[in-house]
């Protein structure tokens, strides 16, 4: 069984993040997403719109998503590899290299991004006046 695993807020859960999901799971045959507390969060300097536990009820929702695990802080992707019997950490490619010395553990893959849609581009939409 190949498992796949990948990380981040997944904050205004949108269809940028499931075609990632949806492209993460068909690298192998177990994806595992670790979402990023609310603490962990404030450490990347963002702030969710949706607490973690709801975070983690929309991704557990996910036909995609296998299992969901918090990622409490940077340094635990090691370990989750060890733990997991990792096969593939896979990210969006806006973390193109910052995630390469995982490769002595398992395989890396930066996946280009969904264009158009981030969850920073809704927060703003929104807070436009409507007509
Ligand atoms: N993503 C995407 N397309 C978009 C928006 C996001 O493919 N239009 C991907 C990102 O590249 C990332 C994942 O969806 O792989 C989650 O995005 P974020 O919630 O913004 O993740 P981030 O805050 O970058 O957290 O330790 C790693 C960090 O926790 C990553």
């Amino acid at each position: 069984m190949k498992t796949i695993i990948t990380y981040g807020t997944f904050d205004l859960f949108h269809y940028g993040h499931v075609r990632l999901l949806k492209r993460l799971k068909a690298l192998g045959d177990r994806l595992i997403v670790a979402v990023s507390t609310d603490e962990f969060n404030a450490i990347k300097g963002k702030a969710a719109f949706f607490s973690h536990a709801q975070r983690v009820e929309m991704l557990q929702a996910c036909k995609h998503v296998d299992l969901v695990i918090a990622e409490t802080h940077w340094q635990q992707k090691i370990a989750d590899i060890k733990r997991y019997n990792v096969d593939t950490f896979a990210i969006g490619n806006d973390w193109q290299g910052s995630f390469d010395f995982l490769k002595q553990y398992c395989e890396v893959v930066y996946l280009t991004r969904t264009q158009d849609v981030s969850t920073t581009d809704i927060k703003v939409d929104l807070r436009q006046p409507s007509e």
